[in-house]
């Protein structure tokens, strides 16, 4: 399905870096079958990806890459995480998490996969030299889970998309172990570049207008991203999302690869000056980076 066609000064809005694809199977050093899908997070001054590597049995394990610019990105000779024997929803594989900062804590949910189907997994950890597993806490099947920067009254949000399910959804915790109060928040728009299933993608920013997701919608078989606001003090409650999506598959790289057509975030930085790098997987075969602005974005959710 087409995506609205774009007025003409937003065109670019998001740009293509042009050294795209910034990561791929040949800056890993060992032997692997896919790099991609990576939560992104600034960490004592660097540019921190957590990155999922598919190794030769197709297996994902997390890989710490990391850069001073935001751009070079240097992958280590072992993983940071990998599926636990101990864990019988990771048999598959560690996949997509998404990296929030709250205090000191840097927590990232993760797609725990196994003959069970997906389930969400949560690790905890401040530097990435000690992780430590907080455990299974959403069952199979359910998958692309962002944990909000905040809490809310007291309790931590977490939105994620039951497989059964083609929506958003939010649930609360008080100890970020159990998991409740279940709801759809964002369903599929019929007729759009979002219309068979919405996912969470990068983790929400705060901005004055809301909580913005940059969340990824499926239509025809083809990944694309776009953006919503959800209401900062009630974040269950969506204020707008776009009608246009934000990126689409146009580059070979996005085209073709282990998954063709497929664009998908797990995480974007914002600097201090409100510029945005957003990180995403190409195909599920490499990674990328596109730059914007927090302005930029804003203003798109509210009138495309
Ligand atoms: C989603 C997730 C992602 C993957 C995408 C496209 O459901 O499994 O890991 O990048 O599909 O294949």
């Amino acid at each position: 399905m087409p995506s609205k066609v774009l007025p003409k000064e937003l065109e670019g809005i998001v740009e293509r870096h042009e050294r795209n694809p910034i990561i791929s199977i040949k800056d890993v050093p060992f032997a692997c079958e896919n790099i991609y899908n990576a939560g992104a997070i600034k960490l004592n001054g660097k540019y921190a990806l957590l990155v999922r590597v598919e190794d030769t049995q197709r297996k994902s394990h997390l890989a710490l890459a990391t850069s001073d610019n935001g751009v070079d990105f240097t992958v280590p000779k072992s993983y940071v995480f990998s599926p636990s024997h101990l864990e019988p929803c990771e048999r598959y594989g560690v996949e997509d998490p998404r990296i929030t900062r709250i205090g000191k804590k840097l927590y990232f949910p993760y797609t725990a996969n196994s003959s069970q189907g997906p389930a969400v997994g949560l690790a905890v950890t401040t530097n990435f030299k000690e992780i430590k597993r907080l455990g299974i806490i959403l069952t199979p099947a359910d998958k692309d889970a962002v944990l909000l920067p905040e809490k809310i009254d007291d309790e931590y949000v977490l939105y994620h998309r039951p497989s059964s399910n083609r929506s958003i959804w939010i649930c609360y915790s008080k100890d970020l172990i159990y998991w409740g109060r279940n709801k759809p928040v964002m369903a599929p728009a019929s007729g759009s570049w979002d219309s068979e299933k919405v996912g969470c993608g990068a983790v929400p920013i705060k901005t004055e207008s809301g909580w913005l997701h940059i969340y990824h919608g499926i239509s025809g078989n083809v990944y694309r991203l776009g953006v919503a606001l959800f209401d900062l003090e009630h974040p269950s409650k969506l204020i707008r999302r776009s009608k246009s999506c934000i990126l689409a598959p146009q580059k070979d790289y996005e085209r073709q690869g282990g998954v063709n057509n497929v664009v998908f975030t797990c995480g974007a930085i914002v600097e201090d000056n409100r510029d945005v790098k957003l990180y995403y997987g190409a195909a599920d075969t490499c990674i990328c980076l596109a730059n914007t602005t927090l302005d930029k974005l804003v203003e798109f959710a509210k009138k495309y």
